[in-house]
């Protein structure tokens, strides 16, 4: 069954979009931390980081940070706070959150 994340890449759940290429997406997440939490994943449904091939896994870094480097520019904070966690939803993502305070960025 498809995840969650794979349903908002084909349009079948809305999201509000940040990013896209041919590979990669980002869009905000839905219970943000802080204000321009974004998701970035690979469109290739992966479950987790460590199960990406070493071009997807590049692949995502990179586009993970021109979306955070768009993010510092777009939302004032003092760094955007980087985590990939994936207790909730079996499709590889990295949260980039834009950080005030270390205590914005709970799980
Ligand atoms: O947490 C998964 C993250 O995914 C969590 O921060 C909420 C977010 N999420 C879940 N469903 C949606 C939808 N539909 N849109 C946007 N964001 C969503 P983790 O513990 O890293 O797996």
């Amino acid at each position: 069954m498809a995840t969650i994340f794979t349903k908002i890449i084909n349009g079948e759940i809305p999201c509000y979009k940040v990013a896209e290429d041919d590979n990669y997406f980002a869009f905000l997440d839905i219970n943000p931390n802080a204000k321009g939490h974004t998701l970035c994943i690979p469109k290739k449904e992966t479950d987790k980081l460590f199960d990406l091939d070493e071009k997807a896994y590049t692949g995502l870094m990179a586009f993970s940070r021109t979306v955070a480097l768009a993010l510092e520019k777009a939302v004032p904070c003092k760094r955007v706070g980087v985590a990939v966690v994936g207790l909730e939803v079996p499709h590889v993502h990295v949260h980039l959150i834009p950080l005030n305070e270390m205590k914005e960025m709970t799980f």
